[in-house]
């Protein structure tokens, strides 16, 4: 099999920028498009993908390297899945239409600074040929004294992310952009009381300095709406990023941005473990780490998440938080929340008002289930591990989620995400608070390795030693109050899931068999749906389908 030198293609008129990180090793197989390195500029970092697919035979360059057009990335044995290598001389012929194809460097100013006093419009300027770039960070504010070229905000596309500067200098008076909003060339994003000296020239030109066009085809998902992979309760959330502090911007290239923002990390936060402080994958998983075992909080979701929802209801317009004299009314005490209840009263506050809920109520026949289940118990006993009705419900949930393919998908803009794989999530509930392990691949084990596996999540739950893995990837969650009592209740579902089950305790019931009535241990099920993904009939057929797999377990084997 032949092998193929990959190659940097044209990224700008740039001389040469650092790689900062090596995404790949020898012996992985790569796809075409798939990210290999990020380079960095003063401005920018961005990606460097494949031209072809193949398996990484040698790494030519590491990090620190300095690289340019032409350099060579890596030696792939090629699949001939992709196009062809390129030549060096000819590097844009592979990905040229990809975004690594545009470059690294920053885009100048909108406009070539001018002496001007007066309010001047400062404007995207040609950053090459994208659209709905999304905002992600917010480096000034309003009353900061802004220099020429100063970044006023720093946009992201799937590859890359760069810093707009200003095209003036002078007062920043407004910002017309906020986080999560998306821009494109030409779109105003501030207004700058110019200072006369080096201001801007008219904001009608915006694409005439335009040398550098930037990364990014594809718009990133606005963080506010980007899809949470982590749970509920886990550690993820809302942090709505606003002005990053001055002189203490994150650094972190595009793939750990996306990353941070999959947990909800909130970068300026952690500490960067690279070179020159840079963020690194491990800096995020070691903060969320930090936070879970209750080692750390985070300062956007202490301020965001109370119970009560805190100040969080202005962004949508509501009136604000009421702020009460307690000790006009009587004795109290204060008592900080814990740093999983900060966290995931965030996750939860944004799923609650995102997610148009819908709950229903059914009960299962379980009296033949949990007779098995009994026996199931003394036949292992010596086992140590103990079959719980929660498996049993894992095991029902995979075969409706098998039926039913539209419970098993996320909303992803306009679009329905289908999963092809069976991760379900369960609440464990934890003295720091509640969090949600997730079973991976639960339609591949039996009743009895859930139970073992779920009985070690749970154990590490209340230990604090859940790490962002286990409490990712969910397709599905379920609440079980069994073990404590209660008859229903209406589970908050897990963004980006569509739906979740609760379950109370299980009590025996009349139920009418057409001749008399029979006492049958009844299980109380909740399902809660997303509207904007499920029918009302979709969800009663789920429902009753799981009844029916609870009731006639032997279903699943259909
Ligand atoms: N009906 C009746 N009894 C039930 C039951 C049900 N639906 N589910 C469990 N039980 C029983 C079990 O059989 C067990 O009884 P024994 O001790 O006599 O065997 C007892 O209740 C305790 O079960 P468990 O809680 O240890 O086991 P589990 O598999 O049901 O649950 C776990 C494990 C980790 C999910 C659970 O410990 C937990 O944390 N539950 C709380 C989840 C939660 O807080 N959800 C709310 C989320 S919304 O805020």
């Amino acid at each position: 099999m032949a092998t193929v030198e990959v190659k940097v293609p044209d990224i700008g008129d740039f001389d040469e920028v650092a790689v900062i990180e090596v995404l790949v090793k020898v012996g992985d197989t790569v796809k075409a498009e798939q990210s290999l390195i990020t380079v960095e500029s003063d401005k920018a970092s961005m990606e460097i993908p494949s031209s072809q697919a193949g398996v990484v035979k040698e790494l030519k360059v590491a990090v620190g390297d300095k690289v340019k057009e032409g350099s060579v990335v890596l030696v792939l044995e090629g699949e001939g899945g992709g196009a062809a290598a390129a030549p060096a001389a000819a590097p844009a012929a592979a990905p040229a239409a990809t975004p690594a194809a545009a470059p690294v460097a920053a885009p100048p100013p909108a406009a070539a600074p001018a002496a001007a006093a007066g309010p001047i419009e400062v404007k995207v300027p040609d950053i090459g040929d994208f659209k709905d770039v999304a905002v992600i960070e917010l480096l000034a504010k309003p009353g900061d004294t802004i220099k020429v070229e100063q970044s006023l905000i720093t946009v992201e596309s799937d590859k890359a992310s760069m810093e707009i500067p200003s095209s003036a200098a002078g007062v920043l008076k407004e910002l017309k952009v906020k986080v999560g909003d998306t821009v494109n060339i030409g779109d105003l994003i501030a207004i700058i009381e110019g200072s006369g000296g080096g201001a801007a020239a008219p904001a009608a030109a915006p694409a005439q300095a335009a040398a550098a066009p930037a990364a990014a085809t594809a718009s990133a998902p606005a963080p506010a709406a980007a899809p949470s992979s982590a749970p509920t309760s886990a550690p993820p959330a809302a942090h709505d990023p606003t002005v990053a502090p001055k002189g203490n911007l994150p650094h972190a290239s595009p793939s750990v941005r996306k990353f941070a923002r999959e947990l909800g990390v909130p970068l300026e936060e952690v500490k960067g473990s690279g070179p020159k402080g840079r963020i690194t994958e491990e800096d995020v998983k070691g903060f969320t780490r930090a936070v879970m075992t209750g080692q750390s909080s985070t300062k956007a979701s202490a301020a965001k998440a109370p119970a009560g929802g805190g100040d969080g209801g202005a962004a949508l317009g509501l009136i604000p938080w009421p702020k009460v004299d307690f000790s006009k009314f009587g004795e109290f005490e204060r008592k900080d929340l814990s740093r999983i209840k900060k966290i995931s009263g965030a996750n939860l506050h944004r799923n609650w008002v995102m997610i148009p809920h819908v709950t229903n109520h059914d009960d299962a026949d379980i009296t033949d289930l949990e007779a098995f289940r009994v026996s199931t118990n003394k036949e292992n006993e010596k086992s140590g591990v103990k079959v719980t009705m929660l498996a049993f419900l894992i095991k029902a949930s995979v075969a409706a989620l098998k039926k039913f393919p539209e419970f098993n998908s996320s909303l992803d803009g306009d679009a329905l995400v289908l999963k092809k794989y069976f991760h379900i999530g369960f609440a464990a509930d934890t003295p720091n608070g509640l969090v949600v392990p997730v079973i991976k691949d639960a339609d591949k084990k039996g009743v009895i390795q859930i139970s073992q596996e779920m009985g070690e999540l749970a154990k590490k739950a209340r230990d604090g030693k859940l790490g962002p893995a286990d409490m990712s990837g969910a397709c599905f969650t379920i609440s079980s109050l069994g073990g404590i009592g209660g008859r229903y209740f209406t589970p908050i579902i897990n963004a980006p899931e569509v739906a979740i089950m609760g379950v109370c305790k299980s009590t025996i019931e009349p139920v009418w068999d057409g001749k008399a009535f029979q006492p049958r241990l009844m299980l109380p099920l909740s399902l809660s749906w997303d509207h904007r993904v499920i029918d009302g009939a979709a969800a009663a057929r789920f429902n009753v389908y799981i009844g029916q797999i609870l009731g006639d377990f032997r279903r699943v084997l259909l």
